[in-house]
């Protein structure tokens, strides 16, 4: 079929209408909060789910948490019993619709039920900043930090690898912390929230080694003394961390001196 250059234009025009439409007829402004319909976090202590909690005492945003005390078994069936495809934690109920994926919870809650809290101001270069540590937290640390551990515990390694490592995607938030005093530029930020856990990991599971990351352990400690972090830790790890993987015993030789 041949399309004139006037028809595909018109085509074209009609395609970038139809979403500006639908936006305008949104009922709720991007900046206006949408009030939050009871919200539900299906959670294991110490893993992942610990974000959505620490998200919702920072914003003083009310929640159930629902998890078998120091049973990650039975806190696990509590996640399938909800029948959804993918039993993963954490698992969130907002109103009648169930998510996973704890980064996009917590952009969901964020922007529609705090918008403009804990996140830099949208024109700001650390905007840019706070979303590129979110998504780098599960999308290549946590990736990497796995990917590793999963290997070392295999075949404990004798040399660095090419590709991208354990030690270089920790070496990149180390080097951001020099500059910054949070992974959002200036202020506290839901980044920080996302980057405890895979920071956690890279330590607890010895996959890096500590003492070489002042500014991580520096911005942790920061962290520990947050009252809603606090909050967090007494309502979802009250007993300390569980079950916990066994580290690694051998890392591939440093870069670093
Ligand atoms: N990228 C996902 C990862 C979720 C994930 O793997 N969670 C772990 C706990 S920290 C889990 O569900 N493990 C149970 C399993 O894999 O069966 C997220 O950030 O929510």
């Amino acid at each position: 079929m041949v399309r004139t250059i006037a028809a595909s234009m018109a085509l074209m025009a009609s395609a970038l209408v139809v979403p500006q439409v639908a936006h305008a007829e949104s009922k709720a402004e991007a900046t206006d909060a949408i009030p939050m319909p009871e919200l539900t976090i299906y959670h294991l202590e110490g893993r992942r789910s610990e974000r959505v909690v620490w998200l919702m005492e920072e914003l003083g945003l009310p929640y159930k948490l629902e998890y078998v005390r120091g049973d990650l078994f039975a806190s696990m069936a509590k996640v399938r019993s909800l029948g959804h495809e993918m039993p993963m934690v954490p698992t969130v109920v907002i109103g009648d619709q169930i998510l996973v994926e704890s980064g996009a919870i917590i952009q969901t809650i964020q922007n529609r039920y705090a918008p403009g809290k804990l996140a830099p101001a949208r024109d700001s270069k650390f905007y840019a900043e706070h979303l590129m540590w979110m998504h780098f937290a599960e999308g290549s640390l946590a990736a990497r930090l796995f990917s590793d551990y999963r290997a070392w515990r295999t075949t404990p390694p004798t040399v660095r690898s090419r590709f991208v490592d354990s030690e270089a995607v920790v070496q990149y938030s180390e080097n951001y912390l020099a500059k910054n005093p949070w992974f959002g530029g200036p202020e506290f930020s839901s980044a920080d929230i996302m980057m405890m856990f895979p920071l956690n990991v890279a330590t607890g599971l010895n996959l890096v080694d500590e003492k070489k990351f002042p500014n991580i352990a520096a911005w942790k400690e920061k962290i520990r003394a947050r009252p809603a972090y606090k909050r967090m830790l007494a309502a979802a790890r009250p007993d300390g961390m569980i079950g916990n993987l066994p580290p690694v015993s051998q890392r591939p030789p440093s870069e670093r001196k």
